[in-house]
């Protein structure tokens, strides 16, 4: 499916103040206290089983936004937490979200959200898009493996310009809208502190194909569509 799509020609949009920096840097400091020990990188679906990720979910700055791009009716549909430990080699390579062998999310009827609980820039691995990628449609990817160093679906693109890639320092508390095929990635953090985000599908209802018979477990979060 090709087209400009929801977000506009470059396919990604700020979100303001989806928690208070303060808000966002103390969850923050709460998380690097839980996950340090293993070093944890990835935790999945988060609003399944904490309090705060489903707050943030239903954050009224944040659906607000989601609502302007896909309309009034909106469900979660996954959530990843992301954290880069400082000096750990994990770069996100550059896939889609929108795409995976379990379903395929229509991109006029689904967006993904990636929220900042850190501060997020060069060194400590903020988001990096290809900037107007989603007109081009979903691209052959690779299969995801199940490993925090394979966080995304590799897609078969190799010699990315450097003149195409746009980086996104977001501050903690503040976030993206990307439209779900835009190619996006990020780099390993080289910082020193820990660098904490979350990745968020939002679909509307009938906004997904399913491509293996899998059930989505859709999370309602605004509307009565459900
Ligand atoms: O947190 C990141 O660096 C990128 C996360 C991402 O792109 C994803 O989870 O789809």
């Amino acid at each position: 499916m090709t087209g400009v799509g929801p977000l506009g020609p470059d396919g990604v949009r700020r979100v303001r103040g989806w928690a208070t920096p303060a808000a966002a840097t103390a969850r923050a400091a709460h998380l690097t206290a839980a996950y340090r020990a293993d070093r944890t990188e990835v935790v999945r679906n988060p609003h399944l089983t904490a309090e705060w990720a489903r707050h943030a979910v239903r954050s009224p700055v944040l659906l607000d936004a989601v609502r302007r791009a896909i309309g009034p009716d909106i469900a979660v549909e996954n959530t990843f937490l992301v954290i880069k430990w400082p000096g750990g080699p994990f770069e996100v390579p550059w896939h889609q979200d929108g795409i995976n062998d379990g379903i395929e999310l229509d991109p006029h009827r689904s967006v993904a959200a990636w929220l900042a609980l850190t501060d997020a820039d060069e060194t400590t691995g903020c988001l990096r898009v290809i900037p107007g990628s989603q007109q081009h449609g979903y691209l052959p990817y690779d299969t995801e493996q199940d490993t925090g160093a394979a966080r995304g679906r590799a897609l078969g693109i190799t010699g990315i310009d450097p003149v195409e890639v746009r980086l996104l320092p977001t501050r903690a508390g503040d976030g993206r809208l990307m439209d779900v095929r835009l190619v996006h990635g990020s780099a390993s953090n080289t910082g020193a502190g820990v660098r904490i985000g979350l990745n968020i599908r939002f679909v509307a209802p009938d906004g997904y194909t399913l491509r293996d018979g899998s059930d989505p477990s859709l999370y309602p979060v605004s509307g009565t569509g459900w």
